[in-house]
């Protein structure tokens, strides 16, 4: 036995070892996955070197597994798929992580080398489907490389703008033996502070309405601190979004979200971080048409064509927020009338959802749901939306306090991620309270993984708001042509039942008096829980666009 471990790094092992050599060297400590022959060597690797091997029951869920790891910790998920078809289930999965900008190295299996091109089983090209959806995709062909090229990758889909990457194995190149080591995890590079900070900062100075709304990019580049900074230098309403919820405390008194609306269009000079110009935005028509708009990310991003900002701030965004800040001097009681004004807007806004909160209406409002759980849920308690009206619901009015608690698919808005995500969640934070809201329709594609949960004791408590629809389809399908089709579902599913069959807690409620303890009990009992609340297919979600 070689007792150091650099004469360890020097003897040849088999491919499988040089992979996991990879992860351990960045800290990886689970691997998503599901079986497949391909992939052996690599389970091998991971018992040898202490990695959690976590299997799932669709590839996909391994995929979100790997990004709901990493969204909660902002460190790299790893996920490990079959060759062929393992990995084209992973796709829909892969693609919401390029969306989102979120950490996530996806390992294939792959057909053997040597046989390529005879017909091998699952013998496909990975690479041509995968690399729209990537910063990186390559076929690792030498033994020699295995260590190298797995920690490339992950250091690939960590630098800003992070994203997902990918890498596959030939059968043949992975089962057998070779020498190669990782080298050094280069660390997180918050990148330079961007040109352009006196053209900004005389902006910013000169604003009477100034507003700021950062989403995704502000969270995975640790910009919280500062941006909390900045707008408390500025009084300047921060408006937050995607994976920048909780990056200022939705208790903080420059932390605002009904007034969204109200506030963007009546700044005069907006700030807008680490988001793209997208639909979320109103392809840039959510700022007023004379707001002048400062737009600041750790990359150029295609979209501000869609609105064409006055000072494009291009480079690190913790950095470029502090030098910000110093050129632009601030006095936060300049702005103080504006921040009532703002104030008034969010109040009368909160107001009226009111009832909604207080409906003891059965089957239950949705919004009545939300008003349940915030009696139950801890500060730091992670939430996961997945769903169509339901999780619109949450969205607006559960309150997120920290950074990387709050998750939903993204932009790419494929159901199903919230099961794999809110797993992934969970391992990363086993003290957390994890709770899944999930949509009766979005139940469907992976509420399998609550077998997943209960089979390997991971406690997520998982909500369901059943109204027997695909709502979110529903009702503007109704509204367009007067019916509906293809948006049914059976009404009052015992969705519980099936997650009792699987080994979780599992509870009916049917009327608003029974969520409470139902919850509780949920919460309480330590184990992955399904509550299935009935919920009125009669409401529809408030929404103005529904596609664009
Ligand atoms: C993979 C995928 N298929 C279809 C859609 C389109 N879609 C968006 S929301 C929605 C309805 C969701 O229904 P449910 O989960 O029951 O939530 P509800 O709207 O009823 O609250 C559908 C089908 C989608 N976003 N993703
Ligand atoms: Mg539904």
């Amino acid at each position: 036995m070689m007792s150091t471990t650099a004469s360890a790094e020097s003897t040849a092992v088999h491919g499988g070892h040089l992979v996991t050599r990879a992860l351990r060297s960045r800290g990886v400590e689970n691997l998503f996955t599901l079986s497949g022959g391909h992939l052996f060597s690599i389970y091998d690797g991971c018992k040898d070197a202490g990695i959690r091997i976590v299997d799932v029951r669709h590839e996909q869920a391994a995929v979100w597994a790997a990004e709901g790891y990493a969204k909660a910790t902002r460190r790299p998920g790893v996920a490990a798929l079959t060759a062929g078809p393992g990995v084209s289930n992973g796709v829909s999965a892969i693609a919401g992580a390029f969306y989102n900008r979120s950490p996530v190295t996806v390992l294939g299996g792959r057909a053997p080398e040597m046989r390529w091109g005879s017909g091998s089983l699952q013998e496909v090209d990975h690479l041509p489907f995968v690399s729209p959806l990537v910063k990186s995709a390559a076929t690792v062909k030498e033994t020699s490389q295995i260590a190298s090229a797995t920690a490339a990758a992950i250091d690939a889909s960590l630098t800003q703008p992070s994203g997902p990457a990918f890498l596959d194995f030939p059968l043949d190149v992975v089962f057998m033996e070779g020498v190669d080591n990782p080298g050094a995890d280069p660390g997180f590079d918050p990148g330079p502070v961007a040109n352009g900070i006196e053209e900004a900062a005389a902006l910013l100075r000169g604003a009477e309405r100034p507003a700021i709304m950062a989403g995704t990019g502000l969270y995975w580049a640790r910009g919280e601190d500062e941006l909390r900074a900045l707008a408390e230098a500025l009084g300047a309403p921060v408006f937050l979004n995607g994976m920048g919820r909780g990056c200022l405390p939705a208790d903080h008194e420059l932390c605002f979200s009904r007034a969204r609306g109200h506030a963007l269009k009546g700044a005069d000079v907006a700030l807008a971080i680490g988001l793209p110009l997208d639909f979320r935005l109103g392809f840039g028509g959510s700022f007023g048409e004379d707001t002048k708009l400062i737009w600041l990310d750790v990359a150029r991003n295609e979209l501000t064509r869609n609105r064409k900002p006055q000072v494009e701030l291009v480079g690190g965004i913790g950095s470029t927020l502090a030098a910000l800040r110093e050129a632009s001097g601030g006095d936060p009681s300049r702005t103080a009338a504006w921040i009532a004004d703002v104030r008034d807007a969010e109040t009368l806004k909160r107001e009226a959802e009111q009832a909604e909160l207080d409906d003891q209406r059965s089957p239950l409002h949705p919004m009545r749901v939300y008003k349940g759980l915030a009696d139950l849920l801890d500060r730091d308690a992670i939430v996961i939306g997945d769903g169509g009206d339901f999780v619109s619901y949450a969205g607006k009015v559960v309150a997120t306090y920290e950074p990387g608690t709050w998750m939903d698919p993204g932009p790419y808005g494929c159901l199903g991620a919230g099961p794999g995500q809110a797993i992934g969640a969970k391992l990363a934070h086993p003290d957390r309270q994890v709770c899944l809201l999930l949509g009766d329709g979005a139940f469907g594609f992976s509420g399998l993984e609550f077998d997943t949960m209960a089979r390997l004791g991971i406690p997520v408590v998982g909500v369901i708001g059943n109204n027997g629809i695909w709502g979110l389809e529903h009702h503007p399908m109704k509204f367009l042509y007067g019916y509906s089709v293809a948006a049914e579902l059976a009404p009052e599913t015992r969705y519980d039942k099936v997650a009792e069959a699987l080994g979780c807690h599992a509870e009916l409620v049917r009327e608003p008096d029974e969520l409470q303890p139902a919850l509780e009990r949920a919460f309480e009992s330590g184990r992955p829980a399904l509550v299935n609340v009935l919920t009125d297919p009669e409401v529809a979600y408030p929404r103005k666009a529904n596609l664009a």
